[in-house]
């Protein structure tokens, strides 16, 4: 019985092990701004870059599945500017085409699925309007 409790707790260890695991992983992942500065105005190119913290390298074929651009670090949070993927032009670049309609800062915020990560990458870049 108590091999069997001892198996159970073994198992019960190891799962959460690769939890925490997973949780750490999906930190190592981090979003970069290629273009931090942009003129405002319609169909402004963005490009953000993902970056494996450990290796360094650019990380390819990452499934972009959820975006938001908005002025929250000026304070207007509810003002948020549509975003449209473009197809990547280099591995580990992921290109938007957007519309920033008021000068200032914008909070650029990505979720993405990264190949052989099970958690959820998220991440946030500033990008400045500015002339
Ligand atoms: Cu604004």
């Amino acid at each position: 019985m108590s091999r069997i409790l001892g198996a159970v707790f073994l198992a019960a260890t190891l799962a959460f092990i690769l939890a925490v695991d997973g949780r750490a992983a999906a930190k190592d992942y981090v979003f970069e701004a290629v273009t931090a500065t942009v003129p405002p105005g319609n169909d402004v190119l963005i490009s953000v870059r993902l970056v494996n913290r450990t290796t360094g390298q650019p990380v390819p074929n990452a499934v972009i599945f959820q975006t938001r651009l908005d002025m929250s670090p000026d304070r207007m949070a509810d003002m948020a500017a549509p975003v449209t993927p473009l197809a990547a032009s280099e591995p580990g670049i992921y290109r938007f085409k957007v519309d920033l309609e008021m000068p200032g800062r914008w909070a650029f915020k990505l979720a993405a699925k990264v190949p052989g990560e099970p958690e959820t990458v998220r991440g946030e870049v500033l990008i400045v309007a500015a002339k």
